[in-house]
C-alpha cells in the first residue's frame, strides 16, 4: 500500500481527534524515520520527547526482549524483582525519597493532584473538599477530565464539562504577583510547567520559580513541577527546574521514561507527602510493572552512559546559534533551552512544516505561528547542520 491508501483507511476507520503531517512512518533508528515509500526524515520531535534516546534504542530494546522471556505484568497484587530497582534508580538519579509508577503523563499529573489534595486535607488540615491548586495561563497537563479543565485553551476543554473552577484558579504563567493573588487558606499546591511546550517552548522569566518556591515556603503549599515533556535531559539539565536552583515538592516524570517503548510515568516525592496514600487508595493494573520497570530502568541508564544531558546542553546552544545567525525576515524570535526550541515565525508555521516534510524535516506547530524543534538529545552536529540547511531552505 502507499501513503495516499493509509490515509484514506485512517481517516475512514479511525477519530479524527489529530491532524497529522501526510507521511506514514514505517520503521525508525536514531533520529531518522522511514516512510513507507522508503523516503528518510529527520525526526525533530522525537514523539514530543518521548524518543529522547533515539527511536528503537538498542539498549532499551534488548531490556525489553529480555523481560518478555521472563515475565511482563504480575499487576501490583503481587511484588515483582523488577520494580524495586526501578524506584532505586529513580530515587539515586533525582534524589526524592519515593516514587509512585503511572503510565501516561496525565495519570502522573492525577496523581501529583491526589496527592497534593491528600496532604491538603491529612497533613495542612484544609477544610473537607475545599482545596484549591493553582495552575497557570496556557498551561498543559493532558487530556484527562479533570485536567483538562485546568486549560484555559477552549481547544482542550470546551464542551467537556462541568468543571470545578474553584478547585484551580488560573495565574498568569511568569507572573509571580498574579500568582500571590490567587494563593487562600485553601491553597494546598500550585502546579506549573517550568517550560511550556505547547505554549511553543515558553520560559517564564528569570527568578519565577525561586519566588514560587518562596511563595510555597511561607504559605505552607506543595510545590508541583509538571516535567512531563521539559525533564529527563530535554531542557539541558536532568530537569528544567535545575536552572533557578529549586527543589520543588512534587515532579512528575513521563514521556522519555520509556524511551518510546512503553507508556511510563511517575511522580516523586518525600516520605511525608508520599506516605500520606495508603495500601488500597491510588493505582493502576500497568504501573510499576516488570515490563514498565525493566523498560524505564534501560531508558534512564542510557540517559546516563550516553551523556544525553550534556550534549542536549551543549548540542542546544549549537544548534540556537546556527538558528540565530540564519537571515529570514520571517522569524521573530528563537527560543530555547538545550535541545528544545520554539522558533516564532510572521507568517503561518504549519505550511513551513510541511515544506520542511518535503525536504526531509519532521517537526510540529503550535499555536499558528510557532515550530517547536525537539530532536532525539543523541542528535550529531552533523545532523544538525543538516537541519539548518533544510530550514534555511523552507523560509525561503
Ligand atoms: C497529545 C502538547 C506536547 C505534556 C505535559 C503532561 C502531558 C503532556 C507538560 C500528558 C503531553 C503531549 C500530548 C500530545 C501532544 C503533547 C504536547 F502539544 F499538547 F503540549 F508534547 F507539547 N504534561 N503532551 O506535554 O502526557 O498523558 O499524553 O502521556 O497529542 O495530546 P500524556
Amino acid at each position: 500500500m502507499n501513503t495516499q491508501e493509509y490515509i484514506q483507511i485512517e481517516d475512514q476507520y479511525g477519530a479524527h481527534n489529530y491532524h497529522p503531517l501526510d507521511v506514514v512512518v514505517e520503521t525508525a533508528s536514531g533520529c531518522w524515520v522511514t516512510d513507507v515509500e522508503g523516503k528518510k526524515y529527520l525526526d525533530f520531535l522525537a514523539a514530543y520527547s518521548a524518543v529522547n534516546q533515539g527511536h528503537c534504542h538498542p539498549k532499551i530494546k534488548t531490556a525489553a526482549l529480555k523481560q518478555i522471556e521472563k515475565v511482563t505484568l504480575t499487576s501490583r497484587a503481587f511484588r515483582n524483582s523488577v520494580l524495586p530497582i526501578y524506584y532505586k534508580k529513580l530515587h539515586d538519579m533525582t534524589g526524592y525519597d519515593m516514587a509512585l509508577p503511572m503510565n501516561s503523563g496525565g495519570e502522573a499529573v492525577e496523581t501529583a493532584i491526589k496527592l497534593a489534595r491528600r496532604w491538603g486535607y491529612t497533613v495542612k488540615g484544609v477544610p473537607h473538599d475545599k482545596a484549591e491548586i493553582i495552575v497557570a495561563s496556557g498551561n498543559f497537563h493532558g487530556r484527562t477530565t479533570t485536567v483538562v479543565g485546568l486549560s484555559d485553551d477552549p481547544s482542550s476543554f470546551e464542551n467537556y464539562g462541568p468543571y470545578c473552577y474553584d478547585a484551580f484558579p488560573i495565574h498568569e504563567y511568569g507572573n509571580i504577583d498574579s500568582l500571590k493573588s490567587k494563593v487562600t487558606p485553601n491553597t494546598v499546591g500550585i502546579l506549573i510547567e517550568p517550560i511550556q511546550g505547547e505554549g511553543g517552548v515558553l520560559i517564564p522569566p528569570d527568578g519565577y520559580l525561586k519566588a514560587i518556591e518562596e511563595v510555597c515556603k511561607q504559605n505552607n503549599i506543595l510545590f508541583i513541577c509538571d516535567e512531563i515533556q521539559s525533564g529527563l535531559g530535554r531542557a539541558g539539565k536532568l530537569f528544567a527546574h535545575y536552572y533557578e536552583g529549586v527543589r520543588p515538592d512534587i515532579v512528575c516524570v513521563g514521556k522519555a521514561l520509556s524511551g518510546g517503548f512503553y507508556p511510563i510515568s511517575a511522580v516523586l516525592a518525600d516520605k511525608p507527602i508520599m506516605l500520606t496514600i495508603k495500601p488500597g487508595e491510588h493505582g493502576s493494573t500497568f504501573g510499576g510493572n516488570p515490563m514498565a520497570a525493566a523498560i524505564a530502568i534501560a531508558a534512564l541508564e542510557v540517559i546516563e552512559e550516553e551523556h544525553l544531558i550534556e550534549n542536549s546542553y551543549e548540542l542546544g546552544i549549537y544548534f540556537r546559534d546556527k538558528l540565530n545567525a540564519l537571515k529570514s525576515d520571517k522569524i521573530i524570535q528563537i527560543r530555547s533551552r538545550g535541545l528544545w526550541v520554539g522558533m516564532v515565525l510572521t507568517c503561518k508555521a504549519r505550511p513551513i512544516c510541511e515544506k520542511l516534510q518535503h525536504l526531509g524535516l519532521l517537526c510540529k506547530d503550535t499555536h499558528e505561528k510557532i515550530i517547536r524543534f525537539a530532536p532525539p538529545l543523541i542528535i550529531t552536529k552533523k545532523e544538525i547542520d543538516l537541519a539548518v540547511e533544510m530550514i534555511e531552505k523552507a523560509l525561503q
